[in-house]
C-alpha cells in the first residue's frame, strides 16, 4: 500500500487524463444548453457559399465551408477511400462522408467542441450515441484515418460504450445528427437583434482587468492602435493592438495626483488628450488634482511629450502646466480635455464642489468670470506674446466681456463627466465635431447636452429641464441651452457620459449616441430624429445568454461604469469596476459587440474577401467585386452591411453584403 504512495507522481499521472475528461463534462453540464448559435469552427458566423459545393452539398445553402474547404475535405476523403480499398475493408462510404462534411455543418463550432475552453477541438465530430454505436459496429476500421487520438482508438478497441461515450456531446441537442433534426436549431437561423419588447440587445467583451478605477481610455491617433488607459490614481497604461498591457506605465504622476482610497473620491487623475498632430509632436495633455497645501487643493491641467527614445513612454521631465484652478470642495472636479475639430484644447470644468452651487452671489457655473462650472476654450499651439501658456482663440465667445473670463466657451455647468467629439457619418460627415457631455445632477435629474459656442447650460438655475433655483431660473435673462435629454433619479444617479457610435462592427449601434449611468450601471443609448432634430431614448439591454452564447462573449458587466471610449476604428468600449476606490483592482474595459454581427440569416448575406480595395466604396472596389462575384450580383443590387480592415493586411477587407 505504502508503495502506491510511495510512487509519487505516478499515481496521479495515470489519474490525470480520467480528471481532464471528467471535469469539462460537468462543467458543461451546469450550463444550460440552449445556445442556439450556429458557428464555424473558426467563430466566424455560417455564410451561403458563393459557389456551389460539389462533395458537402448538403451544405451548400448554408454551413461552414467554401468551396476551397469543401474540396480539401473532397480529397481526404478520397484518399481514405483509396486506402481502404487497398487494405481490402468495407469502405463504409455514407457514414465516412457524412462524419467528415460536419466540418461544412453551420454547427461545426459545436460539433467539435470549438467553443469549450477547456478541452481541445475534437477531431471527430461530436456523434449521438445511437449514430456512434452503428457506426461502431460498420466502420470502426475507418476511424484511424480519421484521427491520431490514441485514447479513442483504444477505446474503440475496447467496447461500444467507452468509444461512444467520449464521441458523444454533452449537450444531446448538438451531436449527429440529432443537430439536423431539432427545428429549434434549424428553424431560426438568423440572429434575433431586439428582444420582443423591442430593445436592443447588446452583448461584451472584456478586453482589459485588474485596474484601479480606470477614468479614461484614449488611443493615441497614430495608426498604432495603442490604448492607453489611465487609473485615477495617476498611472496611464500602454495598451498594444493585440489586447498585452506593456510593463511599464506610459505615464506615472502618482506621486503628484492627490487621490484616496475613499470610497467614490472624485479627486484623482482624471483627463488626458493627445494634441490633434500627436502622431509629429509628441504632446498630450493631462488633467489632474493637486494639494498645494492642508487647506489648498486644485486642478491642474499641463501639457506633457512623449519621450524622444521611446514610444511608449511618456517623458518624466516634460511637464509643461498650462492651467491650475482653484477647488473649494473636493467633489465635482470635472476632469474632460478633449480637442475639438477646430484644433482647440477644450477644458470641462466642475461647479467646485458641495451641493447647490453654493459659491458667490449666484454661484460658479453662472459666474462667468469664474472657471469652474465652465466649458473653457484654449489654444495650445504656438506662444502667446504676454507669456501665458495658451493663447485665447480669436473667436471665443466672451473675449472683451469685462463681466467674464475670456477662456470661457460655455457656461452653466455643473460637473461634466465625460465627453465626446462625434467623429461624423463615415460616408455624409453628419453630425461630425460635435460635442457630447453628461452633465450630472444633483438630486433629481442627469442629463446629456450638446456644446455650443457661448450657451448657458442652466445650473445651478436648472437641473436637467426643471428648476433648481427658483430665482435665477425664472430671470428672463438666463437664455439657457435645454439637454437633449434628461432621466430622473429612478433611472440612475450619476450619468457618464458617452459616445456617438460610428464603427463598423455594431451596425445596429449606427449614429447612437451611447452612455451610462455610474451609480445604476444602465447603459442607455439616443437617437436622432434629424428631420426635428430630437433624441430620444432608444432602449438598449444587454443580451439574454443565447444570443451572447458565442465565446468571449459576456452578456453583464461591473455596475459602476466609470467611462466610455472609442478606438482607432471607432469601436466603442466602456469602463466600469465593482468597486470604486482609487486603490482597487476590479476595473474592468468592455467592449459592445453587437450580436448581430455573429449571426448570419440563411441566403440573405454573402462574405467575400477583397485583397486589393484600399477605397471601400470607390469604384474600384465594386468594379472588383463584380469581378470575383460574377453573374451572381450583376443584376442585384448591392450593400455593404459591414467592413473590417483586417489586422495583417493593409489593404484587405471583408465584406458582408446584403442582396436586397
Ligand atoms: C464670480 O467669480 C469671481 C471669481 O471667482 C469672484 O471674484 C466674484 O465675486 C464672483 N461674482 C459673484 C457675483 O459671485
Ligand atoms: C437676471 O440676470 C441678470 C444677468 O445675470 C442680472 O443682471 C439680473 O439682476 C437678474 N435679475 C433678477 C431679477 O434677478
Ligand atoms: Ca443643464
Amino acid at each position: 500500500q505504502t508503495q502506491q504512495y510511495g510512487g509519487g507522481g505516478s499515481i496521479w499521472h495515470s489519474l490525470l487524463p480520467a480528471v481532464i475528461l471528467i471535469v469539462p463534462v460537468m462543467l458543461l453540464a451546469s450550463v444550460k444548453p440552449a445556445s442556439a448559435h450556429p458557428q464555424c469552427l473558426d467563430f466566424k458566423p455560417p455564410f451561403k457559399p458563393p459557389w456551389h459545393l460539389e462533395f458537402c452539398n448538403q451544405y451548400e445553402q448554408f454551413g461552414c465551408c467554401d468551396q476551397g474547404t469543401d474540396n480539401m475535405i473532397a480529397e481526404r476523403y478520397w484518399d481514405i477511400i483509396e486506402q481502404l480499398e487497398a487494405a481490402g475493408h468495407e469502405l463504409c462510404t455514407d457514414m465516412l462522408k457524412e462524419i467528415m462534411c460536419q466540418e461544412c455543418s453551420p454547427y461545426a463550432a459545436h460539433l467539435y467542441d470549438a467553443e469549450d475552453p477547456y478541452t481541445p477541438v475534437r477531431e471527430i465530430p461530436g456523434l449521438c450515441f445511437d449514430y456512434c454505436s452503428e457506426f461502431h459496429s460498420k466502420c470502426r476500421h475507418v476511424l484511424k484515418y480519421l484521427t491520431v487520438n490514441q485514447l479513442l482508438l483504444y477505446a474503440a478497441e475496447r467496447d461500444v460504450t467507452t468509444f461512444c461515450s467520449m464521441v458523444d456531446l454533452p449537450d444531446q441537442d448538438y451531436c449527429y445528427p440529432n443537430v439536423l433534426k431539432s427545428s429549434d436549431l434549424n428553424s431560426n437561423l438568423g440572429q434575433v437583434v431586439e428582444d420582443p419588447r423591442g430593445c436592443l440587445q447588446l452583448c461584451l467583451t472584456e478586453v482589459a482587468n485588474n485596474l484601479r478605477n480606470p477614468v479614461l481610455m484614449l488611443h493615441s491617433g497614430d495608426d498604432t492602435h495603442r490604448m492607453f488607459i489611465a487609473e485615477q490614481m495617476g498611472f496611464v497604461w500602454v495598451y498594444l493592438r493585440d489586447g498585452s498591457r506593456l510593463e511599464q506605465p506610459f505615464l506615472d504622476m502618482s506621486g503628484e495626483v492627490m487621490t484616496t482610497p475613499w470610497l467614490g473620491d472624485e479627486r484623482g487623475f482624471l483627463g488626458m488628450a493627445f494634441h490633434p498632430k500627436y502622431r509629429d509632436n509628441g504632446r498630450f495633455f493631462i488633467y489632474y488634482s493637486i494639494q498645494v497645501s492642508s487647506e489648498l487643493e486644485k486642478i491642474r491641467i499641463s501639457e506633457m511629450k512623449v519621450s524622444a527614445y521611446d514610444m511608449n513612454v511618456a517623458d518624466p521631465y516634460s511637464e509643461r502646466f498650462i492651467l491650475e484652478i482653484v477647488e473649494p470642495a473636493a467633489n465635482h472636479n470635472g476632469g474632460q480635455l478633449l480637442f475639438g475639430v477646430d484644433g482647440y484644447l477644450y477644458i470641462f470644468t466642475g461647479d467646485g464642489g458641495k451641493a447647490g452651487d453654493p459659491f458667490g452671489k449666484y454661484g460658479n457655473a453662472q459666474n462667468k468670470s469664474a472657471l469652474l462650472g465652465k466649458v473653457l476654450r484654449i489654444d495650445v499651439d504656438g506662444s502667446d506674446p504676454s507669456g501665458m501658456p495658451y493663447r485665447i482663440p480669436p473667436d471665443n465667445p466672451f473675449l472683451g466681456d469685462p463681466g467674464a473670463r475670456p477662456e470661457v466657451f460655455a457656461y452653466g455647468v455643473r460637473n461634466m463627466w465625460r465627453c465626446s467629439v462625434d467623429r461624423g457619418d463615415p460616408v455624409s460627415s453628419y453630425g461630425r465635431g460635435r460635442i457630447f457631455c453628461g452633465d450630472v445632477g444633483q438630486n433629481r435629474y442627469e442629463e446629456i447636452d450638446i456644446i455650443i459656442k457661448g450657451g448657458n447650460y442652466g445650473w445651478r438655475a436648472k437641473e436637467g429641464f426643471e428648476c433648481y433655483d427658483m430665482k435665477l431660473c425664472q430671470n428672463s435673462s438666463l437664455n439657457d441651452i435645454l439637454p437633449i435629454f434628461a432621466y430622473s433619479h429612478h433611472v440612475g444617479k450619476s450619468v457618464t457620459g458617452g459616445y456617438v457610435y460610428r464603427g463598423c462592427e455594431s451596425p445596429n449601434l449606427n449614429g447612437l449616441y451611447i452612455f451610462g449611468d455610474f451609480m445604476s450601471g444602465r447603459i442607455m443609448a439616443l437617437e436622432e430624429d434629424r428631420t426635428t432634430g430630437n433624441w430620444k431614448e432608444r432602449s438598449m439591454c444587454m443580451g439574454d445568454t443565447e444570443t451572447c452564447s458565442f465565446p468571449g462573449l459576456i452578456n453583464h458587466h461591473h455596475k459602476f461604469i466609470i467611462s466610455f471610449a472609442e478606438d482607432e476604428a471607432g469601436e466603442l468600449y466602456f469602463l466600469a469596476t465593482s468597486y470604486p476606490s482609487a486603490m482597487s483592482a476590479f476595473g474592468t474595459v468592455f467592449k459592445f459587440m453587437d450580436p448581430s454581427r455573429y449571426s448570419v440569416r440563411p441566403g440573405v448575406y454573402y462574405i467575400y474577401t477583397l485583397w486589393t480595395c484600399s477605397v471601400l466604396n470607390g469604384n474600384t472596389c465594386w468594379e472588383q467585386l463584380f469581378k470575383k462575384t460574377g453573374m451572381f450580383f450583376k443584376q442585384a443590387l448591392i450593400q455593404v452591411m459591414e467592413k473590417k480592415k483586417k489586422s495583417l493586411e493593409p489593404n484587405n477587407y471583408e465584406l458582408y453584403i446584403k442582396e436586397q
